[in-house]
């Protein structure tokens, strides 16, 4: 991403530039993943989020996000591998890979744009698959780079696809998971793909789909990271003028609904037909009406106004609450809603640059999984609500003590 891209929209649409505003504010926020050190409270950053949609071209962004370096750096708090679940995933991902568009192929080159600790690049390392990763944050690399996975601390852009191209050839497949959505540049990085890949290669793409967030309220998909939440319609128009066409779509139960997209130089593959079944359906859902985010704005205000009714309440009746899973997500969450100490005595996560740390605007504390183990609350407020299943297969022993999750996607609910 270039540094010199202003990170806000000023009221005009990242991707074709047509007059946009915002349709609701989540108020000020602070970074989402920017855990503080308990004596690092002071000059916290906050930027309004503040979403917008454009109806030209269909596609649901940031007015404003904060500097990339401000979220990307060498104290990067998320590492992909925490999830079990994720790990399978990517495995997954990378066996396709490997299986379709890679196959035959002689000496194949893979680039990862934000491949973060390697969870999806160490399979193609592990099958002798030459493979690059980019990957900003500096932290995270390291973990990839000392498994041997090769990987530059950089942001992509059109000048890096150009050297890479240059030095290793060009790619036959371009990946990238919860990467592309969080790059304002999408011209940019648009033109980098176009640049690095083969005549035949491919670019594949997934992230939290637009679809799913409107039909489960799931608003905490809406934080700083996330500039974009994109759909099929937006993802094909985006993409067009750079020459790339959307040749295929797959949706994924990952981070509470996602699609794959798969990218193509225009004219070199067929369009699968379940391309034009997506934005059929992203029609009848009303993806492109402007009246469909007034309503979602009404489904956040309800949700909000439920999840606080629920807290108050079980802080009113000295009940023991945490929060479980100090996700990005959480932040969006806590300061919209205005869930503070008094509500969650604190968040458990497994991840050791969170521990000890403040969550950021609302500097609930950040505990080991120990602290949750050794004294099970009452209730726990999930906010890693994606990993629902892999989190409520191995905490059979909160619930059988008696311990009940409170959840709010896709509705506040109490359940055990
Ligand atoms: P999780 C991140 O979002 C950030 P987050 C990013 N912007 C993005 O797009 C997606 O990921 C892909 C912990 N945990 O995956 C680990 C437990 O404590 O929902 C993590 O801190 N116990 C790049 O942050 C957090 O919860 C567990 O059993 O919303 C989960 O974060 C498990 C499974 C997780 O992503
Ligand atoms: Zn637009």
């Amino acid at each position: 991403m270039s540094p010199k891209v202003k990170s806000a929209s000023n009221g005009y649409c990242r991707v074709c530039s047509a007059r946009i505003s915002s349709f609701m504010s989540f108020g000020r926020m602070p970074i989402a993943n920017g855990f503080l050190r308990p004596d690092g409270t002071e000059n916290e950053y906050f930027f309004e989020l503040a979403p917008a949609f454009c109806e030209a071209c269909g596609m649901f962004q940031l007015l404003e996000q904060p500097d990339p370096q401000k979220m990307f750096h060498e104290q990067y708090a998320f590492y992909s591998s925490t999830s079990r679940y994720m790990q399978a995933h990517f495995e997954a991902f990378a066996d396709a890979a490997i299986n379709t568009v890679l196959a035959g192929r002689d000496n194949p080159f893979v680039v990862e744009l934000g491949s973060n600790d390697g969870i999806m690049l160490r399979h193609f390392k592990e099958r002798g698959v030459r493979h690059l990763g980019i990957e900003p944050s500096a932290n995270v690399a390291d973990v990839a780079r000392t498994q041997g996975i090769s990987t530059i601390s950089a942001f992509f852009d059109r000048r890096l696809a150009n050297e890479i191209a240059t030095d290793q050839g060009s790619a036959d497949a371009i990946l990238a998971a919860n990467v592309m959505c969080h790059i304002a540049d999408l011209p940019g990085v648009a033109a980098g793909v176009q640049r690095l890949l083969k005549a035949d290669g491919v670019f594949v793409f997934e992230d939290p789909y637009l679809g799913d967030m409107i039909t489960k309220t799931s608003y905490d998909q809406i934080y700083d990271e996330h500039v974009f939440i994109f759909s099929a319609t937006s993802v094909q128009r985006a993409f067009a003028r750079f020459g790339l066409e959307l040749v295929d779509v797959m949706p994924q139960i990952t981070h509470g609904g996602s699609m794959r997209y798969t990218l193509a130089p225009r004219g070199s593959r067929e369009v699968s037909k379940k391309v034009n079944e997506q934005l059929a359906k992203e029609t009848t859902l009303g993806l492109d009406l402007a009246e469909t985010y007034v309503q979602f704005k009404a489904n956040c205000e309800n949700s909000r106004a439920a999840l606080m009714q629920t807290l108050e309440r079980l802080r009113s009746q000295q009940k023991r609450v945490v929060g479980y899973g100090a996700t990005s997500k959480s932040t969006t969450v806590i300061n919209y809603c205005g869930i503070t100490p008094a509500h969650l005595e604190f968040i458990s996560d497994t991840t050791p640059i969170k521990q000890g740390r403040l969550s950021p605007g609302a500097h609930i504390p950040v505990k080991a999984y120990d602290e949750f183990t050794k004294s099970y609350p009452d209730y726990a407020l999930l906010f890693a609500w994606n990993h629902a299943a892999e989190i409520r297969e191995k905490e059979t022993g909160f619930v059988g003590a008696g311990g009940r999750w409170i959840v709010y996607v896709p509705e506040v609910a109490i359940v055990s």
